[in-house]
């Protein structure tokens, strides 16, 4: 097949809802772009994994303790399966690590924020893992198979973080006075970087008319972004707690919540290296990175005596 029937048969594959798996031709722009997005994912997830581990040692109970440490470890194994699904393109997934470890590849921008309060926890678990399960749901459907089966089961268990955030959420929201301060507290600080986690406005989104034309995105940022404030207004009113944003407010036409607009300037700023904690995320990959170097190093050894064996 030359390679004009080649896009059109990939293009009819895509549209009759077939999942393009590995081995399958497929145009370089599609490889590319499903590299950027699930290496970016895959960088989130393990970057995602320190603002919350700072809490582990600080967790009030041993049951909070038992439950944040299993959450953020299932933020680790998502990173991996993330990992995996890349290089089923064809990407290196050490040369993808320097990359982030380099400061030149994104992660979301969510994870430049710090924890600055045990109500942090729950209300990461409500509002980031809550706008991932929006997010990721629909790429659970994306035509592209490693991705949207990795999708499946890390939303299975995102579901599991969420909820567990929620309880810690309405626990404090119906605790004492200060408890419920705290909370509010943490709310206010998380609410609007978490809208910014679906990404630019439709208009300003340059990769999202490919990623729909490819059917790896299945709905667009603002739709999704949507989607999150219509579920969770709901849920902050059955706690008792207030979302930060005068302009909130219902529109029975539409049966959707106006919102207020998000500080692009912000935005930019964060995704482009600037936010509260940039630095100090990247410094903890990097400290990580070098304490781990040792077993990397006995790894390869081990596997290079292991075939020195089989040869002999
Ligand atoms: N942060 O053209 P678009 C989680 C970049 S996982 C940083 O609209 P696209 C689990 C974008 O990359 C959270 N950068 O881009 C968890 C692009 O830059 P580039 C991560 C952002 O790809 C919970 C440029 O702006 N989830 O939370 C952000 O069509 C708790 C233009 O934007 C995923 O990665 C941002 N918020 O749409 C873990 C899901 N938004 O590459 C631990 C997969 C945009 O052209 C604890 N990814 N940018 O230089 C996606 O769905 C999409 O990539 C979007 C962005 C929606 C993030």
């Amino acid at each position: 097949m030359d390679e004009t029937a080649q896009i059109e048969n990939f293009e009819r594959r895509i549209a009759a809802g077939e999942s393009i798996e590995p081995k399958d031709w497929m145009p370089e722009r599609f490889r590319k772009q499903l590299t950027r997005m699930i290496s970016q994912h895959a960088h989130s997830e393990i970057v995602g994994m320190l603002p919350e581990g700072a809490w582990i040692t600080r967790a009030p109970t041993l049951r909070r303790k038992i439950t944040l440490l299993a959450k953020v470890q299932d933020e680790g194994g998502h990173g991996l399966y993330l990992y995996c699904a890349a290089e089923t393109l064809g990407a290196d997934r050490s040369e993808l690590i320097d990359q982030l470890l380099a400061g030149k590849a994104k992660y979301s921008s969510i994870f430049n924020y710090p924890t600055l309060s045990w109500a942090d926890i729950g209300v990461i678990g409500w509002f980031v893992d809550g706008a991932a399960i929006v997010n990721q749901t629909m790429l659970a459907k994306a035509s592209y198979g490693p991705y949207s089966r990795a999708m499946i089961r890390i939303c299975k268990e995102e579901n599991f973080h969420k909820k567990q955030g929620f309880e810690i959420v309405a626990t404090l929201a119906a605790g004492t006075p200060a408890q419920h301060a705290m909370v509010q507290d943490a709310v206010n600080r998380w609410w609007w970087p978490s809208l910014m986690m679906f990404g630019p406005h439709d208009a300003d989104s340059p990769n999202s008319a490919e990623l729909k034309r490819w059917g790896i995105k299945r709905r667009s940022n603002d739709e999704l972004r949507q989607r999150f404030v219509d579920m969770t207004v709901p849920q902050a009113q059955a706690v008792n707690l207030t979302l930060p944003d005068p302009e909130l407010r219902y529109n029975a036409a539409t049966d959707q919540w106006h919102f207020g607009e998000i500080n692009w300037e912000e935005f930019h700023r964060v995704i482009n290296g600037d936010g509260p904690c940039n630095k100090e995320r990247l410094q903890a990959r990097r400290d990580a990175h070098e304490n781990g170097r040792w077993v990397r190093e006995a790894a390869e050894a081990y596997a290079a005596k292991q075939q020195r064996m089989q040869a002999a």
